[in-house]
């Protein structure tokens, strides 16, 4: 469909010093599939870090970022100051940061919106829990977060969606091919009707939750699972794998 495939690791709360520079040195060493653009988003005490010992041609990812550039609010980060290090990348809206911190929609997607426009590229996530799942409501969850962000999002040029169903992350239960692809085909048909038809055409969606080496070949064969975002498993030496899952 021409667009990108593209893999990011979310290293979430993981790592130290020498951990990091083992994974760096094993993705250094690896044959990367040049036709995958790699992100990795490492804790913000370690981005520096690992941006130097990371080969040039994988991009590095803050975990969230707060909605303006600077000021009086403690213990939080500012886009500007993870371009400032050499990321290029923010994670939002990751379950996580929904669930335990209290993140809403609407603040999600102010994040999103003030990291745009400073220069940043936006891995943006969705995904519903398993209640909401089992009561059949896993597309208006899933609209309801995406017009969320769609009612500040201007250009989608430099935004990567991410759904992640929350009860397959870190749960080792990961959705099937199928259930992952009826939901990417889903946001795009949402697209087509909430945006327009070329950002459906043309904006990647990964799939997260419980990515391994053993199931991503099967769901990057799917029409429209554009990569993947992978937690648990890009600590591992497997992460190689999960880049070069297409080939
Ligand atoms: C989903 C994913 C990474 P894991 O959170 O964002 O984590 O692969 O460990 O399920």
């Amino acid at each position: 469909a021409g667009r990108k495939f593209c893999v990011g690791g979310n290293w979430k709360m993981n790592g130290d010093q020498k951990s990091i520079a083992e994974i760096a040195k094993t993705l250094s060493d690896a044959t990367l599939d040049p036709n995958t653009e790699v992100v990795i988003g490492a804790p913000a005490i370690y981005l520096m870090y690992a941006r130097n010992l990371l080969p040039c041609s994988i991009g590095v990812a803050g975990q969230n970022a707060y909605k303006v550039a600077k000021g009086a609010f403690t213990g939080e980060i500012s886009p500007a100051m993870l371009k400032d290090i050499g990321a290029d990348w923010v994670i939002l809206g990751h379950s996580e940061r929904r669930a335990i911190f209290k993140e809403s929609d609407e603040l999600i997607a102010e994040k999103a919106e003030h990291a745009l426009a400073e220069g940043l590229k936006v891995i943006a996530c969705i995904g519903e829990t398993l209640e909401e799942r089992e009561a059949g409501n896993t597309n208006d969850v899933v609209a309801r977060q995406m017009c969320a962000y769609a009612k500040k999002i201007r250009d989608w040029t430099n935004v990567v969606v991410a759904y992640e169903p929350v009860w397959a992350i870190g749960t080792g239960k990961t959705a099937t091919p199928d259930q992952a692809q009826e939901v990417h085909a889903y946001l795009r048909k949402w697209l087509v009707e909430n945006v327009s038809q070329a950002v459906s055409d043309s904006l990647r969606i990964q799939y997260g939750g419980s990515v391994t080496a053993a199931n991503a070949k099967e769901l990057a064969k799917k029409p429209d699972i554009d990569g993947f975002l992978v937690g648990g498993a890009s600590l591992k030496p497997e992460f190689v794998d999960i880049i070069n899952a297409r080939q």
